[in-house]
């Protein structure tokens, strides 16, 4: 098939890509490169008549859809990611998040794309306290983010109704894997107690260290990603993609211990405002509708995190 991956360069989208160009498909990457990286391709780029890569945004619709023209599917993961930056500036994260959604739709529907998958979010679930969460609780974000996620899933909802064009909404809980960027504040935890603990600094925990999340490695999000792009009948559904388990930072620091062969002592500070205490998916419906294992559990992927990051320092 011809694929087009929307954010193909940033850390999801780029796995997306890698799995794709190893199983023979074609694949346009879109990615305006504001947080997505050329060398986030670079391992698996030697095959060029099979990847190209288009430096443009998804504000920019004309060239989205001279893009979309010709595909088969379409994996929208680009966004602006950040919670936080949502908050400070919501026109902006509008204007990508759901405006650049509804832009990947048109572009979908006029260039006869059979399938569009789409990289909504855990925070669509905002701070209702029923655990584990599953689709059919009513949403209720708390930031713009989240708003914009949950529009941007029910536009696709929309379009499966009307336009015949099939659409899936995979809501993401806390991914981590290789090429997830830990320089920025925001950026997701485990990229960040792994930079420190391979530094040899002492990581900085948010509270008491007993919040938890359902942290769900890229390898199984990509598997998610190409059961939702195939399974029929699974047009105009939305399914939480993690493992199913919580893991507490607490928890993680132990692992993370484990796997270098020494303590990794963290400094405790306040806990961040905002933040949710608990976070964990039912995934019950994505196993029996898509077949969807997370294969790969949290220590196995820290384990291979920590062995990618090791080689690529000492590169
Ligand atoms: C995740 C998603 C976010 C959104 C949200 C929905 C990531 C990176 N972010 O935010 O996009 O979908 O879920 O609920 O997946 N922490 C530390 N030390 C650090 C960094 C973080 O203690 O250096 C704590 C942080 O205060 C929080 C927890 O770790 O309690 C997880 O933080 P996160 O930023 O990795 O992810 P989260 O769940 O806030």
């Amino acid at each position: 098939m011809r694929a087009l991956i929307t954010g193909g360069a940033g850390f999801i989208g780029s796995h997306i890509a890698e799995r794709l160009v190893a199983e023979g498909h074609e694949v346009v990457v879109y990615d305006n490169l504001s947080s997505g990286r050329r060398e986030n391709l670079s391992g698996f780029a030697a095959n060029a008549n099979r990847l190209e890569l288009v430096v443009a945004d998804v504000r920019d619709a004309a060239k989205l859809a001279e893009c979309a023209a010709g595909c088969d599917v379409i994996f929208h993961e680009a966004a602006i990611v950040s919670v936080p930056y949502s908050v400070e500036h919501p026109q902006e994260t509008h204007d990508v998040n759901i405006q650049g959604t509804l832009n990947v739709l048109q572009a979908a529907r006029a260039g006869g794309v059979r399938r569009v998958l789409f990289a909504c979010s855990a925070a669509v679930y905002g701070e209702d306290p029923e655990m584990p969460k599953r689709e059919s609780m009513r949403p209720s974000p708390i930031s713009p983010y989240g708003v914009e996620k949950m529009c941007g899933e029910m536009y696709l909802q929309t379009w499966a109704k009307l336009y015949g064009v099939e659409t899936v909404s995979l809501r993401y809980f806390n991914v981590f894997g290789p090429r997830q960027d830990p320089r920025s504040p925001y950026s997701g935890v485990i990229s960040i107690f792994v930079d420190r603990a391979l530094a040899g600094t002492s990581p900085t925990v948010y509270g008491d260290g007993e919040q938890s999340r359902d942290f769900v490695f890229v390898s199984n999000v990509v598997d998610a990603n190409l059961r939702a792009a195939t399974t029929p009948g699974a047009s105009g559904r939305a399914y939480n993609v993690g493992c199913g388990h919580r893991t507490t930072l607490n928890d993680l620091l132990a692992m993370l211990g484990r796997i270098v062969g020494r303590d990794v002592a963290a400094t405790y500070a306040p806990a961040r405002a905002g933040d949710i205490k608990d976070s964990l998916a039912d995934i019950a419906l994505a196993r029996a509708e898509l077949g969807y294992e997370p294969a790969v559990g949290v220590e196995e992927g820290l384990a291979r995190l920590i062995e990618f990051e090791r080689k690529r320092r000492s590169a």
